[in-house]
């Protein structure tokens, strides 16, 4: 161990904790988290998936053959790192952004079809002790939260980890929720992935706080910043923030709010041009932190990997995601779906919709959904 540890929640703002730097070298005085060789390399394979399932994603997109997708490129570290943090029956509430999460605890033929615009995509989310995604901004903050807090009243020490973007904090949910959160000790984990935009909105014009969390302090529990692009930092931080919430071994569970530096390479969502408001270079700058290379530069100077074993993992991993594409595919929804579930009585103007499409496919079969009549 360095004699100079980092202290992991005790951190001027400015100064994220770190174990890698740019290169994939440990930077000194950091504290190389203590796992096995084969969660390394796991972790290596996830981030690998997360970024090849998103290419595959958006092309997917731009063949029509998806619906809107939101990438995740540039944030994999943080998303597979806090996922390993966990135990497998911890729960997870997400944005729409972190399928990094998803890949971790298994990348299914259903979690694609929900992109798809399948309804029932979403339901093999729940056996992975997943809250399936939210797309209203930060809603999903004190649904996390009172499930932390259900758990806790049960006596079940399971934790909750709650996945938001810096956008999210500038909703009230955000703020009932972790003040609830530091009232009660519910057993939660705040992630908040600062990558920098919320859509075209910068940073700083989301909060005049030096940090996100910082905002903790208000809230009465601890707040950190991490390198989000470094896994083993990512890891780190949210073990003991997991550790934290579960076995505390100085008194009751607390939360923590995490706030993970990184940045989206991509766009906001497959409909956005994010050439409209920001600069290449910002984005160059920000490639150079790629927490893939990274990571990799780590585990082939610990002899983990080499030229042949990457080269099997890529194969590997572009046959794993062909095959979960290829079965979410090979479905036939019936177009009628698109009206069930909205309510769950079916209103005149539904039903209306609702037989308006039937008679069309009485006259044009399954053209009709082409037609505009
Ligand atoms: C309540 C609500 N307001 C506005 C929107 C529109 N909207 C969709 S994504 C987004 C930005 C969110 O940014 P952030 O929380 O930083 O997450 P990121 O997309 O960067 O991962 C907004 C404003 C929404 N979905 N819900
Ligand atoms: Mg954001």
């Amino acid at each position: 161990m360095a004699t100079t540890e980092q202290s992991l929640f005790d951190r001027a703002p400015g100064d994220p904790y770190r174990v890698l730097d740019e290169d994939g070298r440990v930077v000194d005085g950091a504290t190389v988290p203590d796992l096995a060789d084969e969660q390394l390399l796991a972790m290596y394979r996830e981030m690998r998936t997360a970024r090849h399932f998103d290419e595959r994603m958006v092309s997917l997109q731009r063949q029509g053959r998806i619906g809107t997708y939101s990438p995740l490129a540039g944030q994999e570290a943080a998303q597979v790192a806090s996922t390993h943090a966990l135990r497998e029956d911890d729960w997870i509430s997400y944005q729409y952004r972190e399928h990094g999460a998803v890949v971790v605890r298994g990348l299914t033929p259903e979690y694609v079809r929900y992109w798809m615009g399948y309804e029932e995509g979403n339901a093999s989310l729940v056996d992975q002790h997943i809250v399936p995604l939210n797309i209203s901004i930060a809603g999903h903050i004190p649904h996390a939260t009172g499930m932390a807090w259900a758990a806790k009243l049960k006596g079940d020490d399971r934790v909750v980890a709650c996945h938001f973007g810096d956008g999210a904090t500038s909703e009230g949910d955000f703020h009932e929720g972790l003040n609830f959160a530091g009232v009660f000790d519910t057993p939660s984990v705040f992630f908040c992935h600062n990558n920098q935009w919320a859509i075209s909105v910068p940073r700083d014009r989301q909060t005049a706080s030096a940090t996100i969390a910082q905002k903790a302090d208000a809230y009465g529990f601890n707040g950190v910043q991490v390198d989000g692009m470094d896994p083993l930092a990512s890891y780190a931080v949210s073990r003991a923030a997991v550790e934290k919430a579960r076995n505390p071994a100085d008194g009751e569970a607390r939360p923590t709010l995490v706030e993970t530096l990184l940045y989206r390479f991509g766009a906001h969502t497959t409909a956005d041009d994010p050439t409209a408001y920001r600069d290449e270079a910002e984005v160059e700058a920000w490639r150079e932190k790629d927490p893939i290379p990274r990571f990799e530069a780590f585990l082939r100077d610990r002899d983990l990997l080499d030229d042949e074993r990457v080269a099997t993992i890529e194969d590997e991993i572009e046959e794993e995601v062909a095959a979960v594409v290829r079965e979410a595919e090979d479905v036939e929804p019936d177009p009628a779906d698109l009206f069930a579930d909205a309510y769950a009585e079916e209103t005149p103007r539904i039903r209306e919709q609702r037989e308006y499409l039937e008679r069309l496919r009485e006259r044009h079969g399954d053209d009709a959904l082409l037609r505009d009549e």
